[in-house]
């Protein structure tokens, strides 16, 4: 079955307790609990991690790499300037779906700028906690063709 890992990047352990006129009133286990039911709808298995870590971060992608086929990633204020975070994206190999709650486009000309998207397979920003299961989405339907054409 097709493995999925979520990374929740730095303060979003706080979402649904904070600026919920930003990110929300959902928690960020009831994200996860709403990804493993859409993951069993799908037929992919998600684990989820979250740190407010950048090195936890990269170990965490670097360890992906032989036990998951793919990454839901938010990467929080990460998305903007880590290079590290981009290189690690880059170099595991794995495909990466970049998401977002909030429209980072629409927001201070700071988080207009993603260093992550140009390695990620796609962004997904702007719909609350709907982009997770958009996100999802995607990765399972672009992960399920790449089996379905290895199997060919
Ligand atoms: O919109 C997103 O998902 C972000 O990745 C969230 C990051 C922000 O730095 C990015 O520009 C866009 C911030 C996450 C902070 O989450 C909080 C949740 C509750 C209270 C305070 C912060």
């Amino acid at each position: 079955m097709v493995r999925i890992l979520v990374i929740h990047g730095p303060n979003l352990n706080l979402l649904g307790t904070r600026e919920p006129e930003v990110y929300g009133s959902t928690t960020l286990s009831e994200i996860d609990a709403m990804l493993s039911e859409l993951a069993g709808e799908l037929g992919v298995e998600v684990e989820s991690f979250q740190s407010n870590h950048e090195g936890a971060i990269i170990d965490a992608i670097h360890d992906a790499r032989g036990r998951f086929d793919g990454i839901l990633l938010n990467p929080g204020a990460y998305t903007h300037y880590s290079l590290a975070i981009r290189d690690a994206v880059a170099a595991v190999g794995l495909p990466v779906v970049e998401v977002h709650l909030s429209n980072i486009y629409q927001r201070e000309p700071f988080r207009h700028r993603s260093v992550i998207a140009p390695v990620a397979a796609g962004t997904i920003a702007g719909f609350g906690t709907e982009s997770y299961r958009l996100g999802l989405r995607a990765l399972a339907h672009l992960l399920q063709g790449d089996r379905a054409q290895r199997r060919n």
